[in-house]
């Protein structure tokens, strides 16, 4: 079972409708789930279930406008879930833990 917010399943042409209205996991550039604190926030949300966007943000933390945008500060990962910016890994672990539960 897929948990979370699915993508837009509407048949529109729109640009918009490809827009992923979903979880959104920032994390770095690593390429597994094995080594970082980003890859244990990216395995709690699948071991829940959750389906959800990896966006990859640089290793300098120089080159992360976004993120202190969304958090004030420059760390990843970062968890969007709707209006709810949760960063930490710790942190997003619990948060999916008592958002979704575990399997
Ligand atoms: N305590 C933080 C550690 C986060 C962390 O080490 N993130 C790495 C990527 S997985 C990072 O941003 N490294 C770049 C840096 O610290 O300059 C957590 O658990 O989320």
């Amino acid at each position: 079972m897929i948990r979370g917010t699915p993508r837009s399943t509407q048949s529109s042409s729109s640009a918009a409708s490809d827009v992923y209205k979903g979880q959104v996991l920032y994390r770095c550039p690593a390429p597994t789930n094995h080594l970082c604190a980003c890859g244990r926030a990216a395995r709690s949300l699948k071991s829940a279930g959750v389906e959800f966007e990896n966006r990859k943000v640089p290793f300098s933390k120089k080159k992360r406008p976004e993120i202190e945008e969304l958090t004030g500060q420059k760390g990843v990962p970062v968890l969007v879930d709707g209006d709810e910016v949760v960063h930490d890994s710790r942190r997003i672990v619990e948060y999916v833990e008592a958002t979704w539960g575990t399997r």
